[in-house]
């Protein structure tokens, strides 16, 4: 069996001006890499969205296989029963051709739905010099772990190669990372280097190359976070939080879950499970002057250019790849176990090299606390990225500015009219995907965000007023170019 998706993107030069700690690369690839189900993702979401689950359970299942640059060969031996098809072999991949004495920057993106992949190539380091577009120290590595929607380049060095010389590039799927069971998941996508110069015809001789032995699965984390240019970030003005947690059942037989009357999984952040009323956008409602703290969504409020601190926990799900929207952040503190509101401004954060990026893995059972300068006016998303979470709620906003927003209203603002006149065309009432009237019972009630209110050096995230007035005012002039970046729950 083969996937349908076989069209690799073309390459396009990635410059290395920004990376001054590591001599610019002679060429660049981009290596996607992707989840492939045998079932469509409506088919695999509509069915975790009902009582009867999908395969029995309403946990993120794993893909069939991975893809590399849209391409994968499937291995039948890994097929359920009575699934049939013509078995392909590596040559009907496609494969990537790199000069000898080059320095190569793959830049590795997981555009999937769900997995962890740990990528490499064998016999051969890659040199990290970029997470998230942040540059790092050039680390040597044997291989990259890279969750879903980070990117990471690596260089890698073809020097002592000759023409002809090919290896494997592998995209092997953590599955540790998955809260179920995988029994019909190829979780191994080789792809052929092979060295080459303008000209060479080449016989496409499959390599001899070995895998390094470094495991493949367990260790669900991201890369060292140490590992980076210093950049001190700015003291925080505000404190608030997002609290990950989980209602409902795991599978259709959790008599424990079924119990507290949902009869699917729901996830949560600060108790409230996302509802994408697809043709209301939160912009919309707030340009129209709505408070958009209605309770279908989990809203964090920056009333002015300030920087903003938020810790985010995980209190009783898998690993989450956490993303925001429009602004990178500071990963300044990490650790298991979960922080009060009482313990969350005595922590001790890492003001001297913390990781800027916009996506972060977050384990069973931690929490983090990550900083950003809120200065771009808007409705960003924040979500988990493994796509099933995000169908069953785990999707809350950081709202920056919303006065700002506001005056988009007036004659000539931007809010394209265009946009508004298609979300009048819907229905305001229809929830996205398959969302209509369901029980809905919280069993996390947790204290946090009502401390917060009292806590010293913190403030409330969901005032209808502005309550922090702190606003640098070197930071005023971002004001002038600051645009609306962002728009949570457009028109579908
Ligand atoms: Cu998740």
């Amino acid at each position: 069996m083969k996937n349908q998706q076989v069209c690799p993107p073309s390459p396009r030069p990635l410059l290395d001006s920004t990376f001054p700690d590591f001599p610019s690369s002679s060429a660049s690839q981009i290596i996607f890499i992707n989840d492939w189900y045998h079932d469509t993702t409506d088919t695999i979401v509509n069915s975790l969205l009902s009582s009867q689950g999908y395969n029995s359970s309403f946990v993120a299942p794993s893909p069939q296989s991975g893809l590399v640059n849209g391409a994968a060969i499937y291995n039948c031996r890994f097929a359920e029963p009575g699934l049939t098809g013509e078995q392909k072999a590596q040559r009907d991949m496609p494969e990537l051709r790199f000069p000898p004495d080059a320095r190569v920057r793959l830049r590795f993106v997981n555009a999937g739905a769900h997995p962890v992949n740990w990528v490499s190539v064998d016999e051969h380091e890659l040199y990290i010099i970029e997470a998230d577009n942040t540059p790092t120290l050039p680390v040597p590595v044997h291989r990259i772990s890279v969750n879903v929607a980070h990117r990471y380049s690596g260089v890698l060095l073809t020097s002592g190669r000759r023409i002809g010389d090919s290896f494997y590039l592998r995209a092997q799927i953590n599955t540790a990372c998955f809260g179920a069971g995988f029994p019909d998941l190829d979780p191994q996508t080789p792809l052929i280097f092979r060295i080459a110069d303008e000209g060479h015809r080449l016989a496409k001789t499959l390599p001899r190359s070995r895998d390094w032995n470094d495991p493949t699965t367990g260790n669900c984390t991201d890369l060292d976070e140490t590992v980076v240019v210093q950049h001190a970030p700015p003291q925080a003005e505000q404190i608030s939080v997002f609290n990950s947690s989980r209602i409902g059942p795991l599978t259709t037989t959790d008599e424990a879950g079924l119990s507290d009357g949902i009869s699917f999984l729901e996830w949560t952040l600060n108790n409230i499970t996302y509802e994408n009323f697809a043709y209301t956008p939160l912009l919309h409602q707030i340009v129209r002057g709505e408070d958009p703290n209605t309770g279908r969504i989990a809203l964090i409020t920056a009333w002015n250019v300030e920087t903003v601190d938020i810790v985010i926990q995980n209190l009783n799900g898998p690993e989450h790849p956490f993303h925001l929207h429009g602004k990178p952040f500071w990963i300044m503190a990490r650790s298991q176990g979960s922080v009060g509101p009482e313990t969350i401004a005595s922590l001790d954060l890492n003001t001297y090299n913390p990781l800027l990026r916009d996506t972060l893995g977050l384990p069973s059972g931690e929490w983090v606390l990550i900083g950003l300068v809120a200065d771009v006016p808007g409705v960003h998303a924040f979500h988990c990225h493994i796509v099933f979470h995000q169908a069953q709620g785990l999707f809350g906003a950081l709202m920056i500015q919303p006065d700002v927003i506001r005056k988009l209203q007036d004659p000539g603002g931007e809010l394209p009219g265009a946009l508004a006149l298609l979300c009048a065309q819907g229905n305001p009432n229809v929830i996205d995907p398959g969302r209509r009237g369901r029980l809905r019972k919280r069993l996390f009630d947790l204290p946090h965000l009502d401390l917060l209110h009292r806590h010293s050096k913190t403030s409330t995230t969901t005032s209808p007023q502005p309550t922090h007035t702190v606003v640098h005012a070197q930071q005023h002039d971002k004001l002038h170019d600051a645009t609306i970046r962002s728009g949570v729950g457009e028109c579908s």
